[in-house]
């Protein structure tokens, strides 16, 4: 078997992790390719006496919770070594088995003054602010394009990375310093920091683009799990509102050292409404009760930094988008449970800029910040869905949903999310 993607098609937290989780079974490597602990994966695992454990995942990628599976750390993901061990110990008490991860030896690594960075420079943005996890992630991809970031394999020789941050802060000590008024840490403490994780990194440490190629060699499975979501893309987002990573397909393959020509499914999931955390444009935004009533039933608050998520109606434009860009062969449509009682359920399915109707996303940002959703109101049910397993058990109207915004979106609807357990969810191919 080939190499299959699942990325987000909106702004993040469309149900990766549940997604990720409930292939892990059917695979034998599960990659994180970008981003680092910015991200945040909510995956609840039913437990043989009806109870149910419930994981947030950040930095680890989801296949850790998958007994046989191997989950990788790709190269283009950015790593805090703190958080890293601080995951791996926690889970370790809960009983799960971390001893197969593997880190790839190009990973950058988060520094202490990235953070501070990331923190500072969003409080001097004031208004303009993205509204970043503050995580450092941001600044330590611009190192990584930089060519001044420090690297997992830098850990192992003292002196090269010593004379890595050297040449880091001889720039960013004096950004700290003379812009935003910060004592910059010192060499030692930097070096110091990081040196103290490596000799319980070593392990764990490999070339995964090598490691990755050889399992599909062998005719194995390797999942590759985005980070954040298509609109957040550095590339392909709605920038500057977005992270710094490539969150999309493409990102998977140079992410993980695995070419596009070995990728056979792409899967991308998308919430049967839309989310999106941090500032930035989102047409279908509501303000009013409707959204009021998303976030509460749907629990939209960030699995990372417990920050209430903007909720809007499902946005078929941008679905179409994220179809092309990433090459979908495969949607699965999460969370639909949380539209259940609504009598009619919005779905956006072009914009109005200033008068002219947009099918596509509008190419110039200043008209995307100015698009107002054209919506088509689809009959909602009253029925509660969370028990459905086939696409029969559900209501017809929310089939009859499911096929409206499949047909709208350009790629099958192969799966339905109706509630977060692992097994809550109707399979339809
Ligand atoms: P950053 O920290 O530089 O990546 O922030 C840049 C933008 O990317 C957004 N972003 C996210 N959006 C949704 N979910 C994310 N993960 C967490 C979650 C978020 C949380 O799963 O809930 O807990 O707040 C995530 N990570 C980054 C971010 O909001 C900025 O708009
Ligand atoms: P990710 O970042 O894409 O992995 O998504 P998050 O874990 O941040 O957010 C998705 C949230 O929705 C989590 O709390 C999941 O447990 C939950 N979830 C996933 N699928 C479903 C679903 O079909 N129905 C409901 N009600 N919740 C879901
Ligand atoms: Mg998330």
């Amino acid at each position: 078997m080939p190499a299959i993607a699942i990325i987000g098609a909106q702004w993040g937290d469309e149900g990766k992790g549940k997604a990720t989780d409930l292939l892990g079974s059917r695979v034998d490597y599960v990659v994180k390719f970008n981003g680092g602990n910015n991200a945040g994966h909510t995956v609840v695992i039913p437990q043989p006496d009806g109870t149910s454990e419930k994981y947030a995942l950040h930095l680890l990628p989801s296949g850790i919770l998958t007994p046989g599976c191997t989950p990788v750390i790709g190269n283009g993901v950015v790593v805090d070594l703190h958080v890293l061990f601080e995951e791996l110990e926690a889970l370790t008490k809960r009983g799960v088995d971390v001893g197969r991860l593997r880190i790839s030896a190009n990973a950058h690594l988060i520094a202490d003054y990235n953070r501070t960075l990331d923190k500072v420079t969003e409080r001097f943005l004031g208004s303009r602010r993205i509204g970043t996890t503050g995580r450092g992630i941001g600044p330590t991809y611009a190192d990584k394009m930089n060519r001044i970031g420090i690297r997992v394999q830098d850990i192992f020789d003292e002196k090269i990375l010593r004379q890595k941050v050297e040449g880091a802060l001889d720039l960013k000590g004096q950004v700290l310093t003379k812009i935003y008024n910060r004592r910059p840490p010192t060499v030692d403490e930097i070096v110091e920091e990081l040196l103290a994780y490596a000799d319980r990194l070593a392990p764990m440490v490999c070339d995964t683009g090598l490691l990755l190629n050889q399992a599909l060699d062998r005719g194995e499975t390797v999942l590759l799990e985005a980070g954040q979501a298509t609109l957040l893309d550095v590339d392909h987002g709605t920038y500057p509102f977005v992270t710094s990573s490539s969150a999309t397909s493409g990102g998977a393959c140079t992410g993980s050292g695995i070419p596009p020509t070995r990728l056979s499914q792409v899967i991308a999931i998308v919430k049967a409404y839309t989310t999106r955390v941090g500032e930035g444009p989102f047409p279908t935004e509501l303000f009013d009760d409707d959204g009021e009533h998303l976030r509460t039933v749907g629990a939209e608050f960030g699995t990372t930094t417990g920050r209430p998520r903007r909720c809007g109606w499902y946005d078929a434009v941008i679905a179409r988008y994220a179809a092309r860009v990433n090459g979908v062969t495969d949607f699965v449509l999460t969370k639909l449970d949380v539209l259940t009682g609504l009598e009619k359920v919005p779905v956006c399915v072009a914009y109005d800029v200033d008068g002219t109707r947009h099918d596509e996303m509008p190419v110039n940002q200043s008209d995307f910040h100015h698009a107002t959703p054209i919506f088509e109101h689809l009959d909602g049910w009253a029925e509660d869905i969370s028990g459905a397993r086939t696409f029969a058990d559900l209501p017809v109207n929310a089939q009859r949903y499911v096929e409206a915004v499949e047909q709208m979106s350009g790629a099958r609807i192969s799966a339905v999310g109706v509630g977060p357990s692992r097994d809550a969810t109707v399979v339809r191919h």
